[in-house]
Order: C-alpha cells, then sequence, then structure tokens
C-alpha cells in the first residue's frame, strides 16, 4: 500500500510528539484523591494506588494523599506506582508519607522493578506524617517508581487501607558532596588548631 507523503510526514510528526512526550515526564508527582478514586492534576501514568476512608490521617484530610493498599485489603499484594523522570546523575527519590500508629508501614522503593531502598516503619504508635529520602545514580530517562508493602496487613486496612502517600518526588542529591566540604572544613580547622598549639608550645 503506498501512502501520500504527507500522510507518511503526519506520521513520523506523531512518533515525534509522543517520543517528545515520554521524555515529558515529571520529576515530582503529587498523590491527591477523591470519592472516585486516586489522582493526579497532569496525566502521567499512574497505577496499584487506592483512596483511604474518609477522615484524616495524622491531621491531613484523606483528600491529600493515596493508599499502597485499599479496601479489602485482604487480597492486595500488588505495587503501586507513578512514572517519574531521572537525569542520569546522583538523585534522590523523595516520598512523604504516613508512619501510622499500626507499626506494620514498612515498604521497599524499586524503579524498573530493581529494589533502590527500603523504608522500616519507626515502631512509634502516632499518625507521623514523614520524609524520606532513597539515594540513587545512573538512572536516566522515564521509570516506574514503585511501593511494596513488606508488611502483613493490619487488622483495619479495611477500611483505612495502608501506606498513606502524599508525593513522590526525584530530587538532586547534593548532600554528599556538601558534607564533603563541611568535613573537609572541619578537618582543615582542626589542624590550623594543631598547628596553632604547636606554635604556643
Ligand atoms: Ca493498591
Ligand atoms: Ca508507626
Ligand atoms: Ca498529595
Amino acid at each position: 500500500m503506498k501512502y501520500p507523503i504527507y500522510i507518511l510526514a503526519a506520521m513520523l510528526l506523531f512518533v515525534g510528539v509522543s517520543a517528545g512526550e515520554i521524555l515529558d515526564h515529571p520529576t515530582s508527582f503529587d498523590l491527591k484523591a477523591n470519592s472516585g478514586g486516586c489522582y493526579n492534576d497532569g496525566s502521567y501514568w499512574m497505577t496499584g494506588w487506592g483512596v483511604g476512608a474518609a477522615g484524616s490521617y495524622g491531621g491531613e484530610p484523606f483528600e491529600n494523599f493515596c493508599m499502597v493498599w485499599e479496601s479489602p485489603c485482604a487480597a492486595q499484594t500488588e505495587s503501586a506506582a507513578v512514572d517519574l523522570q531521572f537525569s542520569g546523575g546522583s538523585e534522590k527519590i523523595v516520598i512523604r508519607h504516613l508512619d501510622g500508629a499500626s507499626n506494620l508501614d514498612s515498604f521497599d522503593v524499586l524503579v524498573n522493578g530493581v529494589l533502590v531502598g527500603h523504608y522500616t516503619d519507626s515502631l512509634v504508635s502516632t499518625e507521623s506524617w514523614v520524609v524520606s529520602e532513597f539515594p540513587v545514580s545512573g538512572i536516566t530517562g522515564n521509570w516506574a517508581v514503585a511501593l511494596v508493602a513488606t508488611d502483613a496487613a493490619w487488622p483495619l486496612c479495611d477500611p483505612y487501607g495502608q501506606i498513606a502517600v502524599d508525593y513522590i518526588n526525584v530530587e538532586p542529591d547534593n548532600e554528599i558532596p556538601e558534607f564533603g566540604l563541611i568535613a573537609g572544613g572541619v578537618a582543615m580547622i582542626g589542624a590550623l588548631g594543631v598547628f596553632l598549639f604547636m606554635r604556643k608550645r
């Protein structure tokens, strides 16, 4: 079958635009919920997320976050994931999530199915929102960042769900160089102190 040149051009343009859209995936993902389900303001890919019970979790309304496991939890084994963009440099996956009173809010973090981090519940029996960072490096492009619950379901998983997540971001990880500079500065000040001490003697 022969296509007119303008149809071929349109097809190439479509492929090009599609590839461009793939590169436009975000570096931050704000999870939100309503009675209809879990959603994001953009049209980005997300799967496996559910909605908590109406009410507040750790002082925040259920509309602010989504659940890795949602009612009915007993049958749940799947991960919950969002698609995020990585630069290839030293970065960190930053997740704001609830460390709840159940003490069963531990989870693994996977990128493209590969384990990159783990959060262990603090075993503090309060409803506390925490921001956890998981360093990564050498990951380039768009990949699924998945959370996998690693504890047993808690008794009230139905209806409240398990592992509430507010947002997942990919951010530059500048902490190691900064720490190196601070450590270097402390070492220099220390060496100077020894030098002055020795001169005084
Ligand atoms: Ca789920
Ligand atoms: Ca806890
Ligand atoms: Ca949110």
